[in-house]
């Protein structure tokens, strides 16, 4: 990742012996507490996984509590303060914030804390830029990072051209060579968009000629690192990329799965995981992707069964789904990661019907990728979906009450077009 490789070293922290072999960042992780309704995670958990996953080592964690996001420094000047001794403490060479930097802020903290600050948006960004494998994901990833960097031009250029030379090293382009830069940025953004308009027509045609020979299509979505394309592997025997790595998958991967107990195949897709604030322009650029799933007839939507805030990543990926027009297809969920479970936590059926929070209710299967439990009881419910078609409501997909009124609320979705915690919003706050 971006972040500098070198740790900043003071007479009372002698440098690292290491330090001459290349080794990962050391960062420096931050979480801000706005009160209800704002995405604070007091564990920082995820954050560091992130962080992880983008080749770094999270060695200090600090969250703060504020009523509004300080328009200088995000957080007030006494915890940047604070931040500043766990950098000099820990001799951490970058920091990373859980929440969206505006690029004022993100400017000024880094001339005070005097290492690179990256936000959560940077930083998936990093990830997403580090996996892609396909042409198609290439060019994604590429657009999202262009849009994100074209608001934070001034300082962001550097990442642009890739280049490491450590803080201080940079010094910033000059305002003739940053209009250049933007016009180029924009140029580049335009002939990407078009290639990517291509890609999605070529999908389409793909789609409708799928669509043709009656492909029953399972796409299987869910939070990063739910155990999707572990299971996919375990239901099609295929070698597809699985680790403990968030977005380990970026591209989509489609496979023919036979059911015996329907007597016929179904295609299965294991795609891209998704995460509490998705960055948009990432939502937006990997559209071609996403539509993979919109496109199913039935989805597949892996929980980590195991995880404490299983819940509110049920939430989100429900809120993607929603955003790219999925949300009205028919969903088994899948409550992964069992074998994880402690003895009195474990379920004692093997399936049952759960409640969405957007008030659908589904069929939930308690399995294990890993082990393969409940496997058997998944690949019957789907055989019945081919079988007997996708409107057995009882089977999968039931509406309530609650639904319609759902309908006219859409309230929950609004970030990711004009409330994203990325650009817009941290654009806009005082
Ligand atoms: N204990 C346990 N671990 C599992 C199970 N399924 C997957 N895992 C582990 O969870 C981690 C993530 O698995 P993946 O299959 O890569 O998850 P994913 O949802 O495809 O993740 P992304 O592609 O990153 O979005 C890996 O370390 C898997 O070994 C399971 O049933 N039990
Ligand atoms: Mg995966």
């Amino acid at each position: 990742m971006s972040l500098v490789e070198q740790s900043i070293s003071t007479p009372t922290n002698p440098p690292r012996p290491e330090l001459n072999i290349r080794q990962e960042p050391r960062v420096v992780l931050v979480g801000v507490d706005f009160g209800p309704g704002s995405s604070f995670d007091p564990t920082l958990d995820e954050l560091a996984l992130l962080a992880e996953s983008a080749g770094d080592t999270p060695v200090a964690k600090i969250t703060a509590k504020r009523r509004a996001p300080d328009a200088a420094f995000f957080v007030g000047s006494g915890k940047a303060d604070e931040i500043k001794d766990l950098i000099s403490l820990y001799q951490a060479d970058g920091v990373i914030f859980d929440q969206a930097l505006s690029p004022a802020q993100q400017r000024n903290l880094e001339r005070h804390l005097g290492v690179e600050v990256l936000d959560r948006t940077g930083l998936i960004l990093e990830i997403f830029g580090a996996r892609a494998r396909s042409h198609e994901g290439k060019l994604q990833v590429e657009l999202a990072r262009l849009e994100y960097l074209s608001t934070r031009l001034v300082r962001r250029w550097s990442h642009l051209e890739r280049q490491r030379g450590g803080v201080g090293h940079r010094g910033g382009p000059g305002e003739t060579q940053i209009e250049l830069d933007r016009r180029m940025i924009d140029q580049k953004i335009k002939s990407l968009k078009e290639r990517l308009a291509r890609v999605k027509r070529q999908r389409g045609t793909q789609r409708r000629s799928r669509e043709r020979t009656g492909t029953f299509r399972v796409s299987l979505v869910g939070y990063t690192n739910a155990g999707k394309s572990t299971l996919f592997n375990a239901l099609t025997k295929a070698g597809t990329y699985a680790a403990d790595q968030l977005f380990a998958t970026l591209d989509t991967t489609t496979r023919q799965l036979y059911l015996s107990e329907a007597g016929r195949s179904v295609t299965l897709s294991d795609t891209v995981g998704f995460i509490r604030d998705l960055p948009h322009t990432l939502v937006e650029s990997f559209e071609a992707t996403l539509q993979e799933a919109a496109d199913a007839d039935v989805l597949l939507h892996v929980v980590d069964a195991s995880s404490p805030v299983l819940l509110e990543q049920i939430h989100e990926v429900l809120r993607v789904l929603e955003s790219i027009g999925a949300a009205q297809i028919p969903q088994v969920l899948v409550f992964n990661k069992c074998d994880a479970l402690d003895e009195h936590q474990r379920p004692h059926h093997a399936r049952d019907m759960f409640e969405l929070p957007n008030g659908y209710r589904c069929n939930r299967v308690f399995a294990s990728a890993l082990t393969g439990t409940g496997l058997d009881v998944l690949r019957d419910i789907l055989a019945k979906a081919v079988t007997e078609g996708l409107l057995g409501e009882e089977i999968l997909h039931s509406r309530t009450e609650l639904d319609a009124e759902r309908q006219n609320e859409q309230s929950d979705v609004r970030w990711l077009a004009s409330d994203s915690p990325d650009s817009t919003s941290a654009r806009t706050r005082p």
